[in-house]
């Protein structure tokens, strides 16, 4: 799989922290195979089914006519709760990648299904999504989570290794980026200044993922958590979830609501009934 010497490390369930903050600061990215059991797999796809006929394909270039991007994860996957938003393995890296910021959140999760005909997507820095000029710091992490097999003809992300610490105007040349090939169960690491995009599909498989995007607390978030989920309706998750999607501060005073309150009070003092 190697390019010029360049490849996506590839770590297995159980590896240590050290060997994950190497791979991303070495290459951005890694594959971490079997960090999710096949019935977890099977128990998202579950929860997702209800949702995903309803869901329009891509309407620009960039999110793709062959592709179906299925919101609301979070809420609408209790095996996204429990056994993804929180890995063990995305928090390790989250921490190291974005751990330089006061606090970091979830950004957005979303399931995508990738189908045949849909070709290469551009390649890009997820961080180009802020409209803003290069923060100088890594502000996103991405965890790809491999729903079906990762394989070059279904798709597999293309990623090009170590070009987070590229200069600002490089750009990509023809072969320097690599299908992250990948089990089903596995998930896919990468950060924002890593060079990427989906793979064409040229099989009769519907590549399927679900993406979880992590960012320093300083940024907005993707996706409109608080409005998509108010206090009442995640009285009932954990704390450290409900921190996650952003009822948290984002800085030492920044995200606060009423008297600079800190934003998790409303879902405490929603749980006692004030
Ligand atoms: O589907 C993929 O493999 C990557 C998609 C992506 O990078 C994006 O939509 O920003
Ligand atoms: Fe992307």
């Amino acid at each position: 799989m190697a390019t010029d010497g360049r490849e996506i490390p590839r770590l297995a369930a159980g590896h240590s922290r050290d060997a994950l903050a190497d791979a991303l600061d070495r290459a951005g990215c890694c594959v971490i195979e079997g960090a999710l059991e096949p019935e977890l797999v099977d128990a998202l796809a579950a929860d997702m089914a209800p949702y995903v006929e309803s869901t329009p394909r891509g309407d620009t270039e960039f999110a793709g006519s062959g592709t179906r991007r299925t919101g609301l994860v979070v809420g609408r996957s209790p095996t996204f709760r429990q056994h993804l938003a929180l890995h063990p393995s995305v928090m390790a890296a989250g921490q190291h990648v974005l751990g330089h910021a006061h606090g970091w959140n979830l950004s957005f999760a979303h399931y995508f299904e990738l189908f045949r005909g849909e070709p290469t997507q551009m390649l890009h820095r997820d961080t180009w999504k802020y409209g803003a000029p290069p923060f100088g710091v890594e502000v996103d992490l991405n965890a790809l989570w491999a729903m079906t097999d990762f394989t070059e003809a279904n798709g597999a992300t293309r990623v090009v290794p170590g070009s987070h610490t590229w200069e600002p105007d490089r750009r990509p040349q023809a072969g320097e980026d690599i299908p992250a090939v990948a089990p089903r169960g596995s998930v896919l690491l990468y950060t924002g200044l890593i060079f990427h995009g989906g793979g064409a599909n040229v099989t009769d498989e519907v590549r399927l993922a679900v993406n979880a995007q992590y960012a320093v607390g300083w940024l907005r978030q993707t996706e409109l958590f608080l409005l998509e989920y108010p206090p009442d309706a995640v009285a009932e998750w954990d704390d450290e979830l409900v921190r996650l999607i952003g009822y948290q501060p984002g800085g030492p005073a920044l995200g606060h609501w009423r008297n600079a309150e800190d934003p998790f009070t409303a879902v405490r003092e929603y749980r006692e009934g004030i």
